[in-house]
């Protein structure tokens, strides 16, 4: 049966890669009685990651969901990957979550990732609490850590609910900060509750106040009798604390490590007492299906049905998985809905809950519950699913921007459909994908976030589907265009008995600004050239001007005006005067100084300081002009026109540049002049590959 919506938590752990959310995750299924033993990363035993491509790189690729019970609460626990590459699934599933729980690595601190999360969080309006991990690892230290926290995280503000005992190897447990009491944990992971130890009384007690007063001001009653001296008890504060955590003032912080098993059982019992169910998180705002009309939907099981989903697993056997959250209503373990952005009513057999790679099958759902079923025919990631006959539409953030593409070639040949067919099946489980047909290269683009990000989708389409392709670096769409301004003829005369052909025109060419394409002006007076055949002349440059004289690159910005011509009363035909206009494209564009257009792209990088230099000097080398710098928090932001040519590879170079601390997003700018000395190099190579 469906779960009181009041004892569900949604959880979704995220952060920066590396920092212990799965082996977090592993110790919570393993608490829960999930398995009898904790996965480990190292190991690829988990159950969060499974992936093949996953156990590969040791680290989540797509998010893992799982299912378990903690004191009669049921846990849905959202894995996502930490990596910049794959950070597309963690922003979709964080929607299907409550709460996000920052898992941060004590010894490395706030990185660039959690940061992002951090603002997808705020963007979803989600509550926010932080755990930090790896207190036992050597160099972890209570007081830095939280300092890191504290300045690079902010609204809701990080506040501490608990302190460490011990610290580096000899970290043995927690104290909490609302009951006063010490936990310490012993070798298999058990907690002992025992006194304070003496020397972290005093520091506890001064916690203990800073914790109280910051908790009471989320409630103006509770601040009022605390300022006036009156003692609040310890039921009280959790109250307190769960409404502010709920309504985002602040994001409790817990201490604890994942492989020492240290700290976990209390960071499940806050997650129960303390994190708001999805009743608390008050009701969901859509629209109707044209979108002019707000509805909202409170987490109330009588309530139509509506839900969403998060995400699309496709598997090439069982077919499409679609994982929802529902938000109001009840679903039995099989039936229909109505999916508002396909407009199309949905069928499924059996509703299903998820537990790692493996599924099984729930007899119903309600408000708060994140489930999945197979083989809808058009539903995807992104889409509401409701009650036929009380429509509703949720609105689902936008994948994040892809910044790398790679060109497919296929192994086998004639595997084209099937590179298509697979990965259009791909696209679905990964919406931060894309995959398109470049019509100037007539090259398959594949794009993404990083290198790591297309290489990983290219070895699952092996793997799922037994396609197999080679990434190269996709072509440059270079294009053409013409620096002079130049009067030329062109003339069409051919005699070869019977009728003959003649068309004559004399075209003005002359550049146009950057961006304009191609303008045709029709002056011509007196009727030198009959008017049914001037459209010809037009077609004639159009078509020459597809295939430029340079490399064969389209030739852009400029301007053909037809001014004068003669025609012959038997000879003259539409044909003999596309011919001639296309003679006058490539006489005129000769005379004209053409030069070679390169895509120039406008580049957002985001660097800590300390990267500034090599990040300047690396774009300087990349042909790149700096727009200008600005201050982002704790880092620098800067903006620069960098040629496509010259950004090729990027993803993988930033990274490597500020150890994947650095990110950067992109879009076309406009098209430039390619510097003549590599213009050449261009054209020759253009040249020696058509031979
Ligand atoms: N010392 C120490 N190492 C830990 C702890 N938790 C995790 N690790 C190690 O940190 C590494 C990364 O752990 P994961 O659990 O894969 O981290 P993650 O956050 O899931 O990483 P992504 O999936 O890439 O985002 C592994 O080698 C873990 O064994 C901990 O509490 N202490
Ligand atoms: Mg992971």
């Amino acid at each position: 049966m469906a779960v009181n919506a009041e004892q569900i938590r949604n959880i979704a752990l995220v952060s920066h890669n590396g920092a212990g959310k799965t082996s977090l995750a592993e110790v919570m299924l393993y608490k829960a009685g999930k398995s009898n033993r904790i996965g480990r990363v190292e190991d690829g035993n988990t159950l969060l990651d499974f992936e093949p491509e996953e156990l590969k790189r040791q680290a989540s690729l797509s998010s893992g969901l799982h299912q378990f019970e903690w004191k009669k609460h049921t846990i849905n626990i959202i894995d996502t990957p930490g990596d910049q590459n794959f950070f597309t699934d963690t922003k979709n599933c964080m929607q299907g979550a409550d709460i996000a729980l920052f898992v941060i690595d004590a010894v490395d601190g706030v990185r660039v990732q959690t940061e992002q999360a951090w603002e997808f969080a705020a963007d979803f309006k989600m509550p926010a609490m932080i755990f930090v991990n790896k207190m036992e690892k050597e160099r972890a230290d209570f007081t830095k850590a939280f300092q890191d926290i504290k300045d690079s995280l902010s609204d809701p503000k990080p506040m501490v609910i608990q302190l460490p005992i011990g610290a580096e190897s000899g970290f043995k447990g927690v104290i909490d900060l609302i009951s006063m009491k010490a936990y310490v944990y012993d070798d298999s992971g058990k907690p002992r509750a025992t006194d304070i130890p003496v020397d972290l009384q005093e520091l506890a007690e001064s916690e203990r106040e800073n914790l109280i007063e910051n908790i009471a001001e989320a409630d103006d009653e509770l601040i009022e009798r605390y300022l006036e001296g009156e003692t609040i008890s310890d039921d009280e504060l959790k109250a307190a604390l769960k409404k502010g955590v709920n309504e985002r003032i602040f994001a409790p912080v817990a201490f604890g490590s994942a492989v020492g098993n240290i700290g976990v059982d209390n960071l499940l019992d806050i997650v129960v007492s303390s994190l708001p169910s999805p009743v608390d998180r008050g009701p969901k705002t859509g629209t109707d299906l044209r979108g002019e009309n707000e509805i909202s939907r409170d987490p109330d099981p009588e309530a139509p049905f509506s839900a969403f989903i998060f995400k699309t697993v496709a598997d090439p056997y069982a077919g499409r998985l679609s994982i929802f959250r529902v938000i109001s209503g009840t679903l039995g373990s099989d039936g229909t809905f109505y999916n508002a952005h396909k407009e199309t009513k949905e069928r499924f057999n059996q509703l299903l809950t998820l537990a790692g790679k493996e599924q099984k099958p729930a007899d119903g759902a309600g408000p708060g519950s994140i489930v999945a079923v197979a083989k809808l025919k058009e539903s995807t990631t992104g889409d509401t699913l409701c009650a036929d006959n009380d429509k509703i539409k949720y609105a689902f953030a936008d994948p994040l921007p892809s910044l790398i593409s790679f060109a497919l070639e296929s192994k086998a040949k004639g595997d084209e459909d099937k590179i298509y067919i697979s990965l259009n099946k791909l696209l679905e489980e990964d919406t931060g994908l894309k995959l398109e047909r470049n019509s100037e290269t007539n090259e398959i683009l594949l794009s993404g976030r990083g290198q790591v990000h297309i290489e990983a989708t290219i070895e699952k389409m092996k793997r799922k589907f037994g396609v197999d392709v080679n990434l190269k670096l996709p072509k440059i769409p270079y294009r053409e265009t013409i620096k002079k301004k130049v009067r030329v003829q062109g003339k069409h005369k051919k005699q070869t008995g019977g009728h003959g052909q003649f068309g004559d025109c004399w075209v003005q060419f002359e550049p146009l600004p950057r961006g304009t394409g191609f303008e045709f002006v029709d002056a011509i007076v007196g009727g030198v050239i009959p008017k049914t055949y001037i459209p010809a002349v037009e077609k004639g440059i159009v078509e020459s001007a597809q295939k430029g004289v340079l490399a064969g690159f389209p030739t852009v910005d400029f301007r053909a005006t037809l001014d004068f011509g003669s025609f012959h009363a038997v000879d003259s035909s539409e044909m003999a005067f596309k011919v001639a206009g296309s003679l006058a494209f490539k006489k005129g564009i000769a005379e004209a100084t053409a030069v070679l257009l390169e895509p120039i792209m406008e580049v957002t990088v985001t660097t800590p300081d300390e990267y500034m230099g090599d990040i300047m000097g690396d774009l300087n080398g990349r042909r790149g002009r700096v727009l200008g710098m600005e201050n982002a928090g704790r880092y620098q932001q800067i903006k620069a026109n960098v040629p496509l040519a010259e950004f090729l590879t990027y993803a993988p170079d930033l990274r490597s540049m500020t150890g994947g601390r650095g990110i950067y997003s992109m879009k076309f700018s406009h098209y430039d002049e390619v510097p003549a000395q590599i213009a050449e190099k261009v054209i020759e190579e253009v040249k020696k590959a058509a031979e």
